[in-house]
């Protein structure tokens, strides 16, 4: 039997829809939210089972893959996260490139262009190196499915998305059909949801609803784009807050000095208690330029 396990954004719907096309999906397919990439505790392969992985780190479920490989699968990875110490007996297509995206390595290794790997850079934000503008919001809405805290927060399940985007065959098709007008019509509503609320005390306080956590990614990004920052953005957890944070640099390391992390322009803090916001607030404000 063949096992699929793959993130539920837009760069794993994509390869899966790619591989679909020429292989077909059959199997066991284990997929969930975006930010939900352990995804390989729930593969129980057999003696000869074949094990396809997409756009989840090789780093993050190191020693899982290990085992599973060690007990007999035949693991084959196509990603472009951070892959870790090498394991010989995984047939790894990992490129670390900032211009590649999964659906992009999977393209290559089927030999046969597709234009879903254009949706796929879109969704991973990667939209200058596509030559199709036309698939952006198409790959920005699959990408935005991908966003919620769990499964019931989504519009659809990330394994049915990919399902109706496979029977489309082509983005144009599926950019046609209900489940895409479903998509952004759920989008619109979340952004009008977000365009209401306003900077207070320096940053954005969002309530902890499922159109706040499914919305958060873009909200952030849509501020960061207007103005240098950082920005904060805090969804009201009863006694503690989840930070969102944006920025030009350092913003990993500011979100690390309250128990959080993430990279130089982004980054996050999953309970910061709600009587740090004070200190917090000030090194922000400590950084932003007058
Ligand atoms: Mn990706």
């Amino acid at each position: 039997m063949r096992w699929f396990a793959y993130n539920g954004d837009a760069d794993g719907i994509c390869s899966m829809v790619q591989w679909g096309l020429v292989h077909g999906v059959e199997g066991k397919r284990i997929t969930g939210v975006k930010r939900d990439i352990v995804l390989l505790d729930r593969i129980h392969p057999s003696d000869d089972d074949e094990v396809i992985v997409m756009d989840i780190s090789l780093a993050r479920n190191h020693s899982m893959a290990q085992k599973l490989a060690q007990d007999g699968a035949d693991i084959t990875w196509f990603d472009h996260h951070l892959a870790g110490d090498k394991i010989e007996l995984i047939n790894a297509y990992i490129d670390t490139a900032d211009n590649v995206c999964t659906a992009r390595i999977v393209e290559q290794y089927l030999g046969v262009e597709s234009s879903w790997a254009q949706v796929a850079l879109h969704g991973d934000g990667l939209s200058k190196h596509s030559s199709n503008p036309e698939y952006k919001e198409l790959g920005e809405l699959l990408n935005y499915n991908g966003y919620g805290a769990d499964l019931t927060d989504l519009h659809f399940h990330p394994d049915d998305l990919m399902m109706l985007c496979l029977e489309s065959k082509t983005p144009e098709q599926f950019m046609q059909s209900p489940a895409f007008a479903k998509l952004k019509q759920g989008f619109d509503s979340d952004i009008s949801n977000a365009d209401s609320i306003i900077e207070q005390d320096g940053f954005f306080l969002l309530p902890n609803e499922a159109w706040a956590r499914r919305v958060v990614g873009v909200m952030a990004h849509r501020i960061n784009e207007k103005t240098a920052g950082p920005h904060v953005i805090a969804i009201d957890k009863v006694t503690t807050f989840q930070i969102s944070m944006r920025g030009q640099t350092g913003i990993g390391e500011l979100c690390a000095m309250f128990g959080g992390g993430g990279r130089a322009t982004a980054g996050g803090i999953d309970n910061l208690p709600k009587e740090e916001i004070t200190a917090l607030m000030n090194e922000v404000n400590s950084r932003r330029s007058a």
